[in-house]
């Protein structure tokens, strides 16, 4: 049976594609393209909360990219993709410290960057500087803090994994994600050490293959 991967344009379904192409497992892609950054209706009818990714695997639906992740490594890894023993609390923390703790800022970021040119014009500027003022004082000098975590920790696997070892585990599946976005997208200055890693990933036969299934994608070349 085929799985289904439900995705969202320039979104973590890329993350999912990338390990499907590792794990070599026949997969089709649905595409859907946001409206005004937002998932379309459409979504809702795959998955309640309308968020991207989602895979159909037979009778299962299954949400969130961490689960997703997992979900697929134990049930098609045949003992591939997994931590070498001392790297296999990293493997657990950066699995869980992608979406909890490192997303939700680069989000915050988002939305506050987005959120002035939503107001009418008259207001635009009061929006912005509100919006500007909190991305300084609350969001950027926390992600500076991340990006200094994850620099350290780069420097313990240098040219490496996540969780070290010779092959990618769950921990870089989903850390791609704001690994990219952090080489390019946002204006904290980030080391070389990021735009190798992001590199060493973007290089991968798999990962070029999960590019041409997904089409576009604002945070790679093809
Ligand atoms: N923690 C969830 C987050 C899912 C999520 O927020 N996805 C974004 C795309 S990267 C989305 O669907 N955004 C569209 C929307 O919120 O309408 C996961 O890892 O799957």
């Amino acid at each position: 049976m085929t799985i289904t991967v439900h995705y969202l344009n320039n979104s973590r379904a890329q993350r999912i594609l990338w390990l499907l192409e590792e794990l070599e497992i026949p997969y089709e892609v649905v595409r859907y393209e946001r409206v005004n950054v937002l998932a379309p209706p459409e979504f809702f009818k795959v998955h309640p909360l309308g968020k991207s990714p989602v895979i159909v695997d037979g009778d299962l639906t299954i949400a969130e990219s961490g689960a997703i992740v997992e979900y697929l490594i134990a049930k098609y890894g045949a003992g591939k993709l997994q931590p070498i023993e001392s790297g296999s609390l990293d493997n657990l923390y950066f699995s869980h410290y992608t979406e909890g703790t490192l997303m939700p800022l680069l989000v915050w970021r988002l939305i506050l960057t987005i959120t002035p040119g939503r107001f009418p014009f008259i207001v635009r500027p009061i929006a912005r500087g509100i919006c500007n003022t909190l991305v300084t004082r609350m969001i950027d000098n926390r992600l500076a803090q991340n990006r200094d975590l994850i620099e350290d920790h780069l420097k313990k696997y240098p040219g490496g994994w996540f969780a070290g070892g010779s092959e990618p585990t769950a921990a870089d599946f989903l850390m791609i994600f704001p690994m990219e976005i952090f080489a390019s997208h946002t204006h904290i200055p980030v080391p070389e050490s990021f735009e190798v890693y992001v590199k060493m990933v973007h290089d991968r036969p798999a990962y070029k293959r999960a590019l041409e299934k997904g089409g576009s994608y604002a945070y790679a070349k093809p």
